[in-house]
């Protein structure tokens, strides 16, 4: 049977999902939207065929024709939103961050665990890229040897929203390289460093943008990372790994000399640079949506888990913390199998 799909949130993230399952996904329909937004849930849903507007998101959540969610509204009403959607045991893909600190993440495995299944994936659709899906495979057959080192560059064009903040560029942009180094590295982040250079002149008043961040890895290895959330030209994500016998990159332009400058529509380089995520990792979303629908049809999570997304926001709030002095911030986790994850 078809998995009935209700979308919570329907700003950029959540409007792109809606087309997605709408138009471009197998085994799936999109059957209702709920958005603080009356009027944009309205336009939204009135491009699609059968899809009601819900105002409360909780009545999406427990509505019987629902039978799985996708959450897209804001972290800060993450927590209660997935914990209904454990209550009423929906499979639920939640975008990232999974909550505003690790506490409440932490809270959410726990409920997870208590309910007895995996009900939850969460938003790291890099994952799915398939230039860092065959990075990780590379890495992980072996062939260069031991993983020593990563270097992430995330730059957005900018970033209109005012509540955009230094926290909020680790909370809401540096996860998504937390998630890369863990996933690529297959271990925990046990120390975490923010780094504050000179501000672009195109960040608010009193904002570190860019940051440079430093992870420690459990087995030694180290990952650096510049997010750049104003940077005017476009988006730009890049990683390069360093192993033993060889180096990788993924998200590297096609051919010829790379040159930026803003004031373009995008910046240039010969083709075009994205202008945001949406274009960007347009088909990691596809297959992370897809594989989310697939496996919920199944009865299973196989995407990053309710202990990822935790693990993520635990190393988020250490770097939250070294942001304000520049000092390494142990990362805190909870003992695993203590959780039942
Ligand atoms: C946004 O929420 C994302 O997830 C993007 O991937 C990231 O580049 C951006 O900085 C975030 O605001």
């Amino acid at each position: 049977s078809v998995l009935r799909v209700g979308i919570i949130g329907v700003g950029m993230m959540g409007a792109d999902h809606a087309a997605r399952v709408a138009h471009r996904s197998a085994n799936a329909a999109l059957v209702a939207i709920a958005d603080p937004d009356q009027d944009r849930a309205a336009r939204l849903a009135a491009r699609f065929d059968g899809v009601r507007v819900i105002s409360d998101p909780m009545e999406l959540i427990a509505d019987p024709q629902v039978d799985a969610v996708i959450i897209a509204s804001p972290g800060s009403v993450h927590e209660d939103q997935v914990l209904a959607c454990i209550v009423h045991r929906k499979y639920v893909l939640c975008e990232k961050p999974l909550t505003m600190d690790s506490a409440s993440s932490l809270r959410l495995v726990e409920a997870e665990a208590v309910a007895g299944a995996p009900l939850l994936q969460v938003g790291f659709m890099r994952r799915f890229d398939p230039e860092y899906a065959q990075m990780k495979r590379v890495l992980d057959s072996g062939r260069l040897g031991r993983t020593l080192l990563l270097h992430n560059t995330h730059r957005n064009k900018s970033v209109p929203n005012p509540d955009f903040r230094s926290e909020m560029i680790v909370r809401d942009s540096l996860v998504h390289e937390v998630d890369v180094a863990r996933f690529l590295f297959g271990q925990e982040i046990t120390s975490i460093t923010v780094l504050s250079p000179a501000p672009t002149s195109h960040a608010l008043p009193g904002v570190a943008d860019p940051q440079v961040s430093i992870f420690t890895m459990a087995g030694g290895g180290m990952v650096t990372s510049e997010v750049f959330c104003n940077c005017q030209v476009g988006y730009e994500v890049r990683c390069e790994a360093v192993a033993e016998r060889g180096t990788l990159i993924a998200g590297r332009p096609q051919t010829g000399l790379y040159s930026t400058v803003a004031g373009a529509e995008h910046g240039s380089w010969g083709g075009e640079v994205h202008p945001d995520f949406t274009t960007r990792f347009a088909r990691a979303y596809d297959l992370e949506v897809q594989s989310w629908i697939d496996a919920s049809r199944r009865r299973q999570v196989v995407g990053p888990t309710s202990w990822d997304g935790y693990a993520a926001t635990a190393v988020c709030t250490a770097g939250m913390q070294s942001l304000a002095t520049g000092e390494p911030v142990t990362v805190d986790l909870a003992d695993r199998t203590l959780v039942g994850a």
